[in-house]
């Protein structure tokens, strides 16, 4: 069914026999009326399914076939916020996913629509995000036979490469299943992402409204716990319990698995040094004194016994392969998937488990005194730290004009510094690298970033994804090329009146603004962006406040300001086009020509 958008919501109406007064009493009515008239269809199946399984919001740009049914959730209570882009849509679901551990919802049209917010998806998976992303789609039979429907892709089949499963709905009467599927495959084991493919014409057939309420599903325990096998946790405490130097490095599993009591005690009883992933900082206060982050290259290269829990051994962590990781370290591992075992290195004590059981079963059989680090090992960290903190003062002290990322992140840290509450969206490249090492996070799961690929473009949707699904406040620090991957969503978040202040690092390029163009000619260079660019007067067109600062002291102000307004901001902040390296932190990973450019 190809109808236009109006035409198909006054054909679900005139089923009902009724003229809506307006349309959302239309809607509502269709609703109700349709089940007396003992007609329902496709649309309203979706959102009922939905409701039913707690689904509160849906982030989505919409046209043909999935406009009447944004309208359709609208006006039955889920919140829907419409974006400019399909990719921040969907980067939106995807952090509501990880943040509430139900998975995010985005919504999207045929083709180019579902291509968009398929990147989104697939970081989704990638990262371990829960994440659905319901596609409209066109004809079947014209795609199958490739006869040139309007937005004509086979959807479901190139979702599959990037997604945990993927599915279509062929009969309204398998809405309810298959969005129950849906829901169980993001979130059952490691979540990840999940496209759910809904034809036109399944949206827009009617059915039987009785049988299509028996047809709806409320998926019950959707992530069973899985609990650790008992052997394993007492091999893993032996293993620690002999340990001279042992280590605890956690990812964002953990983060995500919301057991950060246990993880605490765990920590705190035992006494180990851990080293949190970027996206688990605060789950202890980066200022916990067991924090080894700030001596990080030390306890990778020297542990004996490492843990980790919720975290990868992927190029985030060198594979925990020599040289930064001592060749005969030996490793115990949470993880949920049985298959992340020994994937990069052996692991002699694989615990595969969900971390919340596996953390109180690791509680339960722990005796006291039984896992002792070795003094100095706590006083050679102690040491390194004592060495980095004072080195990284005198960085953060200094106060070059125009400012570099670390003045900068000096003057956010501090205001952010009796704000826990506040997320703090990141990416960028040296902007990321910095503002990791910089900003202490005090409270789990508030710092969201570029995350295993170190991916631009997540900014604007993860900031409206945690605002949306939190109501607090967001601090997002953006470098000026990632901030133009997601910018147009400004008009989102002032659209919406989110309280979201952007901070846009603006060195003139990707990675710095002073590199040259090799052949003399006048473009600028491939990493070069727009000289002195107000970004700050991009959000005054949708009448957001713009801040353009050039010091330490004005970007405090205007922080502050931003903040205290709850309203939406940008600040337009003057960096150093001189102050960054090429890549970041991760140059090692960038290959260069040898032979001359
Ligand atoms: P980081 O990038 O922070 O190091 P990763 O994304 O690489 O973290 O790793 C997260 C790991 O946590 C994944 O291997 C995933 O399977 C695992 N995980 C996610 N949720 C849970 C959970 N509830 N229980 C156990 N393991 C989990
Ligand atoms: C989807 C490649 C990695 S980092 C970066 C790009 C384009 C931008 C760095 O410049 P920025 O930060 O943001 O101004 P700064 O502080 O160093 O100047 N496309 C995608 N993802 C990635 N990672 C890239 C390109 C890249
Ligand atoms: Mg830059």
């Amino acid at each position: 069914m190809l109808a236009t958008d109006t035409k198909s919501l006054s054909e679900v109406k005139s089923s009902n026999g009724q003229e809506p007064a307006n349309l959302t009493d239309g809607l509502t009515d269709g609703l109700t009326d349709g089940l007396t008239d003992g007609l329902t269809d496709g649309f309203h199946l979706v959102v009922d399914a939905l409701k039913l399984n707690e689904v509160e919001t849906i982030y989505g740009v919409a046209g043909i076939p999935i406009t009447d049914l944004a309208r359709l959730a609208q006006a039955e209570g889920i919140r829907y916020i419409g974006f400019r882009h399909e990719g921040s849509a969907g980067n939106a679901a995807a952090i509501t996913g990880f943040l509430t551990r139900k998975p995010g919802i985005c919504l999207t049209v045929s083709a180019p629509g579902f291509l968009n917010g398929l990147v989104a998806l697939a970081n989704a998976t990638t990262n371990g995000f829960p994440m659905i992303q319901i596609s409209g789609s066109s004809d079947r039979e014209i795609i199958d036979l490739q006869q040139g429907d309007y937005e004509e892709l086979d959807q479901m089949n190139a979702a599959k490469p990037y997604t945990k499963a993927a599915f279509r709905v062929n009969k309204p009467e398998d809405i309810g299943i298959g969005i129950a599927r849906a829901i169980r495959a993001a979130v059952s084991g490691r979540p990840g992402g999940v496209y759910l493919d809904l034809t036109a014409a399944v949206l827009g057939t009617q059915f039987d409204a009785d049988a299509g309420e028996k047809s709806l599903v409320r998926v019950v325990d959707p992530s069973p716990r899985q609990i650790p096998a008992p052997e394993s946790i007492q091999k893993a405490l032996d293993l620690l319990a002999g340990a001279k130097k042992p280590l605890i490095i956690l990812g964002k599993g953990a983060a995500y698995a919301q057991a950060d009591k246990d993880i605490r005690s765990f920590i705190e009883q035992t006494g180990i040094p851990f080293l949190p992933m970027s996206m688990a900082k605060g789950l202890l206060p980066d200022n916990h004194p067991q924090s080894a982050a700030a001596a990080r290259s030390l306890v990778l290269g020297q542990a004996d016994v490492v843990m980790l829990i919720g975290a990868r051994l992927n190029w985030l962590l060198d594979h925990g392969k020599a040289p930064k990781w001592s060749a005969t370290a030996s490793f115990v591992q949470i993880d949920i998937s049985a298959t992340e075992i020994d994937s990069n290195r052996p692991i002699n004590a694989p615990i595969v488990a969900d971390i919340g059981s596996a953390m109180s079963a690791l509680l339960e059989a722990l005796h006291a005194g039984q896992i002792q680090p070795r003094t100095v090992w706590i006083k050679a960290i102690e040491e390194r730290k004592q060495q980095n903190f004072e080195r990284m003062a005198a960085r953060l002290n200094a106060n070059p004009s125009p400012m570099n990322f670390s003045s900068a992140l000096r003057a956010i840290r501090d205001v952010l510094s009796d704000r826990p509450d506040i997320y703090v969206v990141n990416e960028g490249a040296n902007t990321l690298d910095f503002a990791r090492d910089i900003i202490d996070m005090h409270e789990p799961r508030k710092r969201l970033d570029s995350g295993t690929w170190g991916v631009m473009g997540i900014g604007m949707g993860y900031a409206i994804g945690a605002a949306v699904s939190s109501g607090k406040p967001v601090v997002a620090i953006e470098g000026d090329s990632a901030f133009g991957f997601s910018g147009m969503e400004l008009e989102t978040i002032c659209r919406y009146s989110l309280p979201i202040v952007v901070i846009v690092f603006n060195n003139g390029g990707i990675y710095h603004g002073d590199d040259v163009n090799f052949s003399g000619g006048a473009d600028p260079s491939p990493t070069t962006l727009m000289k002195d660019a107000r970004y700050d007067r991009l959000i005054e067109a949708f009448g957001g406040v713009g801040h353009h600062v050039v010091n330490p002291p004005e970007l405090t102000d205007a922080l502050k300001e931003a903040l205290a307004s709850g309203k939406p901001a940008l600040i337009n902040c003057v960096i150093d086009p001189a102050a960054g390296t090429e890549s970041g932190h991760i140059g090692n990973l960038n290959p260069t020509t040898k032979i001359g450019k």
